[in-house]
């Protein structure tokens, strides 16, 4: 069964990031619950800012999974990327995934690796980035194993990355690595403006995709843009897909109305 989730973010950084819900874990959590979702996604400054044995009782009173982690507080709190210049930065970056992949771990969730992939910079070689991010997607991976958890890997937009944009390219680094346990993170936003057919896509690459961000055309909730999603989500049923579809979306006209939009079109497709 696919689950319905949504974001909920503790980082003041990001204000003006894609997420529903800000700042109040217990209430965002006991809305989500109210409103029916099955899980949530949480991006926190760091791996050691939730008490994990308080998240797992209220999760627990709730009935929410945790659906994933994310890490981009590593960029945009702490300058961190998985492809900076300075191998020092290089390593933090791990060290800061690592810690992240642990903490979800404990709670049944993977860590989302997005804006920590960095950028080729102009002037450098684009081979040795990519060895750098394989190394780090290797290491990270199995890391992830050994927690009993995978890791995830998310195509960004052309003018979020130039690193990896598409599904296929995504599919190419992950059949590129040593490690087999790491998933790609579909991007309904990210796919509307890079991918050919949202579908075709999923369907090509359905069994590489262990996450799904659920947002429209705008980066609104579901339906409130023009990204018509019906035959992409057909592909995610037909292909037997069971992950999350995480309503990572602006917080349009605001988030308890967001998350009310997301949920109506989650029931749309999936629990007619
Ligand atoms: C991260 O999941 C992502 O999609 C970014 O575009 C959000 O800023
Ligand atoms: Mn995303």
């Amino acid at each position: 069964m696919i689950k319905s989730c949504v974001t909920i973010a503790l980082v003041p950084e990001i204000k003006t990031g894609p997420w529903i819900y800000w700042n109040d874990l217990e209430a965002s959590i006991s809305k989500a619950s109210a409103l029916g979702f099955d899980a949530i996604e949480l991006f926190t400054p760091s791996a050691d800012a939730l008490d994990v044995e308080k998240l797992k009782s209220l999760l627990e009173r709730h009935h929410l999974d945790l659906g994933a982690v994310g890490t981009g507080a590593g960029k945009v709190i702490q300058e961190l990327t998985l492809t900076d210049q300075n191998e020092q930065v290089r390593k933090k970056a791990i060290e800061f995934i690592k810690e992240m992949v642990k903490f979800g771990a404990q709670l049944g969730a993977p860590a989302i690796i997005g804006s920590m992939q960095g950028n080729v910079v102009s002037g450098t070689d684009r081979a040795i980035v990519m060895n750098w991010l394989s190394d780090s997607l290797n290491e990270l991976g199995a890391y992830a194993e050994e927690q009993g958890t995978f890791l995830i890997y998310e195509p960004l937009n052309r003018y979020e990355t130039n690193i990896v944009n598409t599904i296929e390219a995504g599919a190419a680094l992950i059949d590129s690595l040593k490690t087999s346990n790491v998933k790609l993170l579909t991007d309904l936003f990210h796919m509307n403006i890079e991918e050919s057919n949202l579908e075709d896509s999923i369907s090509k690459y359905i069994n590489y995709i262990g996450h799904v961000h659920f947002a429209d055309s705008n980066r609104r909730p579901i339906g409130f843009g023009h990204t018509d999603i019906s035959k992409a989500m057909e592909a995610l049923i037909s292909g037997g897909y069971t992950g999350c579809l995480s309503a990572e979306a602006f917080p349009w006209p605001n988030p308890d109305a967001a998350a009310e939009q997301t949920i109506i079109a989650f029931n749309t497709f999936f629990r007619k």
